[in-house]
């Protein structure tokens, strides 16, 4: 029985990999951060929760994942614990470098001492181009990273500090590089998940507006259910290098607006206002990643398209509230 341990379990990319794994009949690890409201921070891994191995332990706290790490001898490790929000990484830059940056290089540094063996996948993130972009409007391993958040910053130190390591130490390091991903799990302080539970809730006539920040941005949206195959594929590959996840159809956050509030037989303009509380003092604006390697080389290929992920969203909401 193959060993994995993931950071980030409670997530919503960590839950459904969780959920995948165990289907492959893999021994899973994970570990939870300690919170107040504890009813809440595990809801994501609840109903399989008797099937997993569960410690506390925080990607800022060296010491707990040292010794969890050197119990567990994991054969995979899945690195996807981060202060995931861009926006807010403005307003907390230094927990964001603490987390995303410093706490993967002592993770990095832990495994090197402790269990060398494990292959790890680090969650990088296409927020890392910040605004670069190839001439056929597409990024890909080669396009020069010029983040434009404290995010992507903090992701690009780890991204490379994991070249550094699998280079340096011959550690199986991989970096997944993924473009936006979202599903029912999302936090509804993504943008996705926030316009389909606005527009259900004032379909319902729970609420009148939705506010938002800057809709005239692109996105390459995928399903995270797809996206944690992908995970496990790079892990188990017989190379150790870098990959480019996304759908390469990239979509306004505006025809986001537009495909949802129409499904539920609205019209988007009589529903949105703009609130400078979610504008950014920097903007990514455009995003559509080339993953032809990851198809051509592992066979990647997700199942889900923008609609029918937009579909399972709103459908989600819907159940939510009409059975409340
Ligand atoms: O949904 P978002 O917050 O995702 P963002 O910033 O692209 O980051 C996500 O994808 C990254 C991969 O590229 C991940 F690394 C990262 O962890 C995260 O998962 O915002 C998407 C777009 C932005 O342009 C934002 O300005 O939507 C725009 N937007 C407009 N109004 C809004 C809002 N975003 C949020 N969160 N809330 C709004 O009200």
């Amino acid at each position: 029985m193959k060993k994995a341990f993931i950071t980030g379990i409670a997530g919503q990319d960590g839950s459904y990999l969780a959920e995948y794994l165990l289907t492959l009949n893999y021994k899973v690890y994970g570990i939870v951060r300690r919170n107040s409201t504890c009813e809440h921070q595990e809801s994501r891994i609840n109903h399989i929760s008797d099937k997993l191995n569960i410690y506390y332990g925080d990607m800022t706290d060296a010491l707990s994942m040292a010794v969890i790490l050197k119990e567990i001898q994991p054969d995979e490790i899945y690195n996807l614990a981060a202060m995931s929000h861009v926006r807010i990484s403005f307003d907390i830059p230094e927990l964001t470098t603490k987390v995303n940056a410093v706490g993967v290089l002592d993770l990095l540094h832990i495994c090197k001492e402790n269990c060398p063996n494990a292959r790890i996948y680090q969650a990088s993130s296409s927020e890392m181009f910040g605004n670069s972009i190839d001439n056929d409007n597409c990024q890909r391993l080669t396009t020069p990273m010029k983040p434009v958040s404290p995010y992507g910053c903090s992701k690009l130190y780890a991204y490379n500090m994991a070249k550094v390591y699998r280079e340096s130490y011959n550690m199986f390091i991989c970096n997944g590089i993924l473009f936006n991903h979202e599903s029912p799990r999302r936090g509804s302080n993504f943008v996705t998940n926030k316009v389909v539970k606005g527009a259900v809730r004032i379909k319902l006539g729970l609420q009148d507006k939705l506010e938002l920040g800057n809709i005239d941005t692109y996105r390459d949206w995928g399903h995270s259910k797809d996206y944690v195959k992908a995970m496990h594929l790079i892990l188990n590959h017989e190379e150790a290098r870098d990959w480019i996840v996304s759908t390469g159809v990239t979509t306004s956050i505006r025809n986001m607006c537009k495909y949802v509030f129409e499904k539920l037989e609205l019209n988007y303009e009589d529903y949105i206002i703009q609130n400078p509380k979610f504008m950014r003092p920097n903007e990514l604006n455009y995003l559509k990643g080339d993953s032809s390697e990851i198809r051509e080389i592992l066979k990647w290929k997700p199942d889900y398209t923008f609609e029918t992920l937009m579909d399972e969203m709103i459908n989600y909401w819907l159940n939510i509230y009409k059975n409340n």
